[in-house]
């Protein structure tokens, strides 16, 4: 009985003694142990008593056994919900009751914070730490090194992955077992990935950029990777020359460029630089072509719709374009206000339709009529443009949105936040130019009268709710926002007004 995506990924993998995933201590897992336990996390998932179409949410450290928690959950056909380590119990608390998660899988070090949340679901908390160890791993050893795979239809749900939204509040992004098929195989034939390549994976494997692009190309080609807990510049140069290709957030990129030691001899070897998920800046692709010889190939996606577009692999990567759309993606640009098809040339909003696209938000029926229209078409909420010569670029956002370092903050969940402080009447929450984030978080405060902020207070309670990366890195006091006169906060004047300020204040620490 067929499971579309298992079989494709996986089954052919099946007993196979090549190397899949080297760790920067040297040791290696071969596809056969990496499947075996894969198997045994399945037999775990099914003896839990988790039926095909279950969530299972996963907060825990990139390691090959996380991985293999990915491969058990295609494996059962129980949905795959991976979550930001950076999430706080708070947030956390929120995707679990919103995926009526029916297992918290967590690091021992959050289990304490995740007990009560797991409680008051009735989820079943287990751990799984960053060295293979744990409750849920305890749980597993007895079982078996096969598993029968569960059946599956190709329009099936594989995961879940959360992403916020303008309004505040999470929603879960349902991709079925088509949406990641389809696409790692149109980016694998795009991007000529074989058996031969070595990816040099720094990514985080909770989100669709890590997970989706990175690691199902090289599940689908048979390849290898060498899988850094993170983003180190240290590790990522010493493994570059056994690297055949990166895939990495523009941050990966100004990191190593910041670096003496990386130069055209490092990179003698590698066949493909890949950049997205934040704008990549032109000097940032000039300086690293003068450095390398390599062009930066920079494609376009986000967590609705896997990759829409990317530059040719032959042919001009044009700089500041996204690409192409990829062979199975329609693309149309509209008027944001009306959805009708805007002439050849003119900026309007991004629209995609495909394979790839969605099936919906999780339990949203509203939300998700809003932007997937009736006949498939997904609003990207990003604005762009073609050229005359069919390259697609991203000329800014509909959608209020800071990218930082590659992840997303939606400025109204923090300002949500910031407006529960005491003595805070109001905040708008902008995003500035940061060195090496891209974009920076910054909170501006109105206070109640007669009210004295504590700025330091204030950062510390919103940490509490907050993961570290939504905290904004500055806060400024004004007496009022900026506001137009329909009434909306002017944020293009915010941004002006403190993007300088906050550079500074960068550069002082
Ligand atoms: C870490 N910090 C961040 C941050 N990452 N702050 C803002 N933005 C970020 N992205 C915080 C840390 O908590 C720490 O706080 C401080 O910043 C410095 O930490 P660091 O050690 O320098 O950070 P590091 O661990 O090196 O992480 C930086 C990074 C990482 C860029 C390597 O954020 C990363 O891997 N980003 C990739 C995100 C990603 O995969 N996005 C794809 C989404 S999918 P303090 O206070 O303790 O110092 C998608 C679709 C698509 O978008 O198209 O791909
Ligand atoms: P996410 O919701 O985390 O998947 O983020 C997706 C968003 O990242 C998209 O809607 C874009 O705004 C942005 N994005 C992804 N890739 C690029 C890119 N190459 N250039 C500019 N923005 C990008």
């Amino acid at each position: 009985m067929p499971n579309p995506l298992y079989d494709a990924l996986f089954a052919p993998h099946e007993g196979s003694p090549s190397v899949f995933l080297e760790m920067p201590d040297g040791s290696a897992f071969t596809y056969a142990a990496f499947l075996g336990q894969a198997a045994q996390f399945a037999h775990a998932l099914k003896a839990a008593g988790l039926e095909p179409g279950d969530r299972v949410a996963v907060q825990i450290a990139k390691s090959p056994q996380a991985l293999a928690v990915y491969a058990a959950c295609v494996q059962t056909g129980i949905i795959f919900l991976p979550l930001n380590t950076a999430y706080t119990a708070t947030e956390v608390a929120y995707f679990v009751t919103d995926s009526g998660a029916k297992i918290v899988l967590c690091d021992e070090s959050l289990a304490e914070g995740l007990t009560p949340v797991a409680q008051a679901t009735g989820a079943r908390l287990e751990t799984l730490n960053g060295n293979g160890t744990g409750s849920f791993v305890d749980l597993s050893l007895t079982h078996p090194t096969q598993f029968e795979t569960t059946p599956r239809d190709a329009d099936d749900l594989a995961a879940f992955l959360y992403t916020s939204g303008t309004t505040g509040r999470s929603k879960g992004a349902m991709l079925t077992q088509t949406n990641l098929l389809s696409n790692a195989q149109t980016l694998k034939d795009v991007w000529h990935f074989t058996s031969n390549d070595v990816l040099l994976h720094a990514l985080p494997i909770f989100h669709t950029h890590g997970l989706f692009v990175g690691t199902n190309i090289m599940l689908l080609t048979g390849g290898r990777m060498l899988f850094l807990p993170r983003f180190d510049v240290d590790q990522v140069i010493a493994l570059m020359p056994r690297a055949t290709s990166v895939m990495g957030v523009p941050t990966f990129y100004t990191r190593l460029l910041a670096d003496a030691r990386f130069n055209s001899d490092l990179t003698a070897r590698m066949r493909l630089f890949i950049s997205g998920s934040a704008p990549m800046l032109s000097e940032t692709h000039h300086a690293f072509a003068d450095r390398t010889d390599h062009t930066i190939l920079e494609r376009y996606g986000m967590t609705e719709t896997n990759m829409n577009t990317s530059n040719p692999y032959e042919g001009e990567r044009r700089i500041g374009s996204v690409g192409f759309p990829l062979p199975d993606v329609d693309m149309k640009i509209t008027d944001p206000e009306t959805g009708a098809p805007l002439p050849q040339g003119e900026t309007g909003m991004i629209e995609v339709r495909g394979p790839n696209v969605f099936k919906g938000y999780w339990q949203m029926p509203e939300k998700t009529a809003q932007e997937l229209r009736p006949d498939g078409f997904f609003i990207t909420g990003d604005l762009g443009r073609v050229d005359d010569d069919g390259y697609v670029y991203i000329v800014g956002r509909g959608k209020d949105l800071i990218i930082s370092g590659g992840y997303n903050v939606y400025p109204k969940e923090v300002e949500q936040v910031l407006d529960a402080q005491p003595g805070v009447l109001e905040s708008a929450v902008i995003g500035v130019p940061h060195p090496d984030f891209g974009e920076g978080v910054v909170g501006v405060l109105v206070a109640h009268d007669d009210a004295t902020l504590d700025l330091d207070a204030i950062l510390a309670s919103a940490a509490s709710d907050l993961a570290k990366y939504k905290c904004p890195r500055r806060l400024f006091v004004l007496p009022e926002l900026p506001r137009n006169a329909m009434g909306k906060v002017q944020k293009n004047a915010l941004r002006e007004a403190y993007a300088l300020a906050f550079m500074e204040s960068v550069g002082d620490s």
